[in-house]
């Protein structure tokens, strides 16, 4: 018999790894209690810090997402990872291949990784990572590291709600610093330019300085060297990190913002999946799709059809 979520969620309290695992699959397929779940998870939350990496692809983050989390450990800090990883879950490469550069972080006592497709999150892969974070959050996690590839705009989003980000650069990419002016400079609390050990490390320390310098922030993002590999100047970035997270940088009024948008984006994902079951199970969909084919009717007047009903429901 399978656990009923009641149980899972009673497991989870009692410190049950395998209970959190089988919640967040559980949670990430949708599958029916969900939402009852989450609104019984959600008081339990609100301990842990979320704190964003992002950067071009092979920059570093795995490694040094790890190095941080070990970092973390060594303080009695617990630590959870949700690795956004941007190839699909059914091609294996990339996730076998963050798999193996974390296998040594996620056998640490106190570490939970979990792996994320960016395509097929049945919730829309922000709120699927939030999601999942509020899981390991309510499980006890202090900080929740979220790796992402900065480049497309769903992958941003994600950071861009964590309390903290952390953008990766290297050096010897021609396009490092082009990549991170696309939307990603703005949303930066913290730049690291890792892989240190490499030529013209030094270098693109100075552009980002140039581009800070240019900005209008009163208190710039600190930039820290590192080299993920071999785990140098991590307790300053982290200790650095720590910091910020604890004066708080994030305003009411951006955190009002977080909520509302959360807010909006779930609604509008449950009333059209509310919407697409029913008009399935009713057949109204064909229906409506045939009767628009055959000319006796148009996809405006089907839609008004269906929101007449619910603007009457806020009247
Ligand atoms: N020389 C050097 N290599 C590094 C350093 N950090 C990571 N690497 C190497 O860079 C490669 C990519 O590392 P990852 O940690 O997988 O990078 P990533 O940004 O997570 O990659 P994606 O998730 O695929 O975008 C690996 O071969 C690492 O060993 C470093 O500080 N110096
Ligand atoms: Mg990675």
């Amino acid at each position: 018999m399978a656990k009923t979520w009641h149980e899972l969620i009673q497991e989870l309290q009692f410190g049950s790894v395998l209970a959190l695992s089988r919640l967040i699959t559980r949670v990430e397929n949708r599958e029916p209690g969900w939402i009852d779940a989450m609104q019984q998870i959600y008081p339990k939350t609100g301990n842990a810090r979320l704190i964003g990496i992002t950067g071009s692809p092979g920059t570093g983050k795995s490694t040094l997402t790890g190095q941080i989390a070990r970092f973390l450990v060594s303080l009695q800090k617990k630590v959870g990872i949700i690795a956004v990883d941007p190839s699909s879950p059914f091609s294996g490469g990339a996730i076998l291949g963050d798999r193996v550069r974390m296998t040594d972080v996620s056998d640490l006592p106190d570490v939970f990784v979990r792996s994320m497709a960016t395509r097929g999150a049945l919730g829309g892969l922000n709120q699927s990572a939030r999601d999942v974070a509020k899981i390991m959050d309510a499980f006890g996690k202090d900080y929740i590291l979220i790796e992402t590839v900065g480049v497309g705009q769903d992958e941003v989003e994600v950071v861009r709600t964590a309390d903290l980000v952390m953008v990766v650069c290297v050096p010897g990419q021609g396009d490092g610093i082009q990549a991170i002016k696309a939307g990603i400079m703005e949303i930066a609390d913290l730049f690291v330019v890792n892989k240190a050990d490499l030529d013209g490390a030094d270098q693109v320390v100075a552009d980002i300085q140039s581009m800070l310098d240019m900005g209008l922030e009163i208190t710039p993002a600190p930039i820290f060297k590192t080299v993920a590999t071999k785990g140098e100047r991590i307790d300053e970035l982290v200790t650095e990190t720590l910091t910020l997270l604890q004066k708080q940088n994030r305003k009411e009024s951006w955190l009002e913002d977080r909520t509302r948008e959360e807010l909006i984006g779930l609604v509008s994902k449950e009333m059209v999946d509310i919407v697409k079951t029913n008009w399935k199970r009713n057949g109204q969909l064909d229906d409506a799709v045939r009767k628009i084919r055959e000319g006796k009717s148009d996809p405006y007047s089907v839609v008004q059809k269906i929101l007449v009903p619910l603007i009457d429901a806020f009247k």
